[in-house]
């Protein structure tokens, strides 16, 4: 039985939780052997936020959507007001603005980290191109990943390649506007498999702190080894004051991208539970974006998306039953199995008949993706967009 308490933090949590969709994720992406063209997958901007705007109309919690620069605004800047217009007319707003300096030619050997220095002002003015997006469009949030690393031993010198990203974060630290954010995203491999110039959280850390105080990290769900602890970091980064934002996905073996919670929901209610604790006792918010960044080969784009969204909704309301006063007792007496208990018993209280009444009481569908699903939507985007995607290019050579 859920509590009056639980149930006034159960309630608290959905009202907390935003998620912001990424538009790539409505797209035909897939797999570096190839994709799966999906005849309902998103062939233009506007397609994307048109879908990402029916995510939002069935959940309620997704008022903002991330834009890849290369993919969203084919004209850079002079793109702005349309995407504006676009994202207004299905009830959303641009969010996080992410620079892509990983996909032209030109960056064979790198970007921020090329040997080049033309190559390396050429990622610089795309990236500052971005940062004057983000002002137009008003979006807090710069998000940065970059690609960059090699494959052999002895190719790269990689200090002087440190030496380079710290110059160029800095540069775009410098552009930044008040109240505006850059944040600086870690992946151990993939594409390169030798070295990456920014591998973990502590090479991130080192550049977002060189850069300046509007730089912070952004901890991708799958951008880690197998064993690794990411809830202790997501810890350590909130006492830094250093954690600026999540891409959630789920993930078994490397940068899998697959629906978050679907393997390992204990893994992301003990992340949302971290960030919780930390709010309980410092008494302050902790201030991260919560993002999506996976990419569906084989699912349904909106539908899976609906799903994440459920998904990390009722993940965040259990870590929000947990009793921390409790908690941090028994951490004090050592009380090893009352603790671990505390926590199991929020993660398996069931929240759904909790999340249904929230919905009901916001006007919103009690089960989005039956409401999705019945909606005709689908059947629309088909007959709208299945000639046109039949008509892409999926291989791989
Ligand atoms: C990367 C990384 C970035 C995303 C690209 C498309 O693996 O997760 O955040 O923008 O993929
Ligand atoms: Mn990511
Ligand atoms: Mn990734």
């Amino acid at each position: 039985m859920i509590s009056t308490k639980q149930s006034d933090s159960i309630i608290r949590a959905f009202d907390a939780v935003h998620i912001e969709l990424p538009s790539w994720g409505f797209a035909n992406t897939g797999t570096r052997f190839g994709k799966f063209l999906q005849p309902a997958a998103a062939t233009s901007t506007a397609e994307k936020l048109a879908d990402a705007g029916q995510v939002h109309r069935v959940t309620g919690v997704c008022p903002t959507v991330a834009l890849h620069v290369l993919w969203d605004f084919p004209n850079g800047v002079a793109d702005c007001g349309a995407v504006q217009t676009m994202a207004s007319e299905h009830g959303l707003r641009a969010g996080s603005i992410n620079p892509n300096v990983f996909q032209d030619q030109n960056y064979k050997y790198g970007s921020f980290g090329n040997p080049d220095p033309a190559i390396r002002k050429e990622a610089l003015d795309h990236i500052l191109a971005s940062v004057e997006i983000q002002k137009r469009l008003g979006c807090r949030d710069l998000s940065l990943w970059f690609a960059d690393g090699s494959n052999y031993p002895g190719a790269e010198n990689v200090r002087h390649r440190r030496k380079w990203f710290e110059e160029g974060l800095k540069a775009t630290h410098a552009a930044l506007a008040e109240g505006q954010r850059m944040m600086v995203e870690y992946k151990p491999f993939e594409p390169a498999f030798y070295h990456t110039d920014i591998a973990d959280w502590g090479m991130a850390l080192l550049l977002a702190r060189s850069a300046g105080p509007k730089a912070k990290v952004l901890v991708d769900t799958g951008h880690h080894y197998q064993a690794q602890n990411i809830e202790q970091i997501v810890a350590w980064l909130l006492s830094e004051n250093m954690l600026g934002g999540f891409h959630f996905n789920d993930r078994r073996y490397g940068d899998d991208d697959l629906t978050l919670g679907s393997l390992d929901p204990y893994q992301a209610f003990r992340i949302f539970h971290e960030i919780l604790l930390y709010e309980f006792e410092s008494g302050r918010k902790a201030d991260v974006a919560f993002m999506i960044d996976q990419s569906h080969n084989l699912k349904g784009k909106i539908e899976e998306t609906i799903q994440t969204v459920t998904a990390a909704q009722e993940i965040f309301a259990k870590a929000a039953i947990v009793d921390q006063a409790a908690l941090l007792g028994y951490i004090k007496r050592s009380d090893l199995v009352r603790a671990e208990r505390c926590l199991k018993d929020a993660f398996s209280t069931d929240v759904r008949p909790a999340l249904v009444e929230w919905r009901r009481s916001k006007g919103l569908p009690e089960d989005p993706l039956e409401e999705f699903w019945t909606s005709g939507y689908m059947e629309r985007i088909i007959s709208d967009r299945a000639v046109r995607n039949a008509s892409l290019v999926s291989s791989y050579a």
